[in-house]
């Protein structure tokens, strides 16, 4: 391993052999300190410690997100798309999207979805057995078969989106979280095609071509009623399907993982399914499908004995900070039994992931389908990773399904 022959901070976070197994390279940057110069790239500078990345996502405003949160800095450099309203912003322009995008995916709203998102988990199930043999044995790469398609499934349609054209959903996002890294080859793979799936997504914001019913239609209404501008209403929609689709998906890939590697814990979330949210949660904080965002130092800021320049980049290792020893009691370790919640697989303060209920629920819709069929979910063979300069993410895990009888 790389981390054992150079100091941390000259190891490249976006490496190939890094994004393929990052825990020695985080365990490394941890003990380097509370903050580590990364010295592959200018002006940049590494957290790893829970309570350091914990703290700054808190302080926006000497941690600022409105001059982007990948490594590329608006101030000097063009974004690749216009920034998002959300994402990208600080207060107060960050504000009115927010107050907008919150409800209309909250608690309260999803109620309306839910019982429709069971349905749809027992059905996706279902389809899925019914290909069982007389051994009632399924076996399956559970990423396209459950974590892929149940999200590409149920929320295009809760945003109102058309069917066709789809299939642009995955490589937009997957491109946009490799453009928050260095325009690394994972970046080059990603630019030849970038136009059409932006082309693509870009157009199914407009009011015209989303159903009267969905999430979509709610943010253009605030819009009628002046709570945002007709200007912003289509990159609010922007985000949901930026942010909404391989999150939710890797999302289930770790719980897919945690589940299928942990029996015990399985059997546990079929006796009682209320297990299901903590097991997404603890799935989120273990496999940490978001890995990084970056902020940018508003002012001089200290932080230990180093003082970070302003106009630096951060890289925040949300993944690393919640697998910090320093905050969790045996930290590797998937356990039902520990409190997840604090964890910032979904970030923290103002810009936490405001989608998380969506992505909740759409876990506990598919885990609940299965916990009624599956008795035991087995790893066939080996996973393979799918490196992303953002996402910790599978590109196959084979699995067996083994059918309750
Ligand atoms: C959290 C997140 C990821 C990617 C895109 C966006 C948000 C957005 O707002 O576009």
């Amino acid at each position: 391993m790389t981390t054992t022959e150079v100091p941390v901070g000259e190891v490249d976070p976006f490496s190939r052999s890094t994004l393929e197994n990052p825990l020695p390279f985080q365990a490394a940057l941890r003990d380097a300190g509370p903050i580590v110069p990364l010295t592959r790239y200018d002006d940049l500078y590494g957290m790893g410690r829970y309570a350091e990345v914990h703290a700054a996502l808190l302080d926006w405003q000497r941690f600022c997100s409105g001059s982007g949160v990948g490594l590329s800095n608006f101030r000097r450099e063009q974004p690749w798309r216009p920034p998002s309203l959300l994402l990208e912003t600080d207060p107060p322009h960050h504000d009115a999207p927010r107050r907008v995008l919150a409800p209309i995916l909250g608690p309260r709203a999803l109620r309306r979805l839910r019982e429709q998102w069971f349905a749809a988990g027992e059905e996706h199930v279902d389809a899925l057995l019914a290909d069982s043999g007389p051994a009632g044995v399924v076996e399956v790469d559970v990423m396209p078969a459950l974590a892929e398609s149940f999200p590409l499934r149920v929320f295009p349609d809760a945003v109102g989106i058309p069917r066709e054209g789809r299939e642009h959903l995955l490589p937009y996002g997957d491109h946009l979280f490799n453009a928050f890294g260095p325009a690394n080859d994972l970046v080059a793979k990603g630019a030849p095609h970038v136009a059409e799936h932006a082309g693509w997504v870009n157009a199914q914001c407009a009011r015209e071509v989303l159903t009267d019913d969905g999430f979509g239609a709610a943010i253009w209404a605030a819009a009628d009623r002046g709570e945002i501008t007709a200007e912003q209403a289509p990159l609010v929609v922007r985000s949901l399907l930026s942010a909404g689709v391989d999150t939710t998906v890797h999302g289930l890939g770790a719980v897919l993982r945690a589940m299928a590697t942990h029996p015990e814990a399985w059997a546990r979330l079929r006796a009682d399914p209320k297990l299901a949210r903590v097991a997404f949660d603890e799935a989120i904080r273990w496999e940490s499908p978001v890995q990084t965002f970056f902020r940018t130092a508003e002012v001089d800021v200290p932080v230990g004995d180093t003082v970070v320049p302003e106009g630096a980049k951060i890289l925040m290792f949300l993944g690393s900070a919640n697998r910090d020893p320093r905050h969790w009691a045996d930290p590797d370790r998937f356990d039902l039994d520990r409190d997840p919640s604090g964890h910032v697989g979904f970030g923290m303060g103002l810009h936490q992931c405001v989608g998380q209920h969506v992505a909740r629920l759409e876990a506990e819709a598919l885990l609940a389908a299965l916990a009624a069929r599956v008795e035991r979910i087995e790893v066939a063979a080996a996973p393979t990773r799918h490196h992303n300069n953002t996402m910790r993410a599978f590109e196959t895990q084979p699995m067996r399904l083994r059918l309750d009888r």
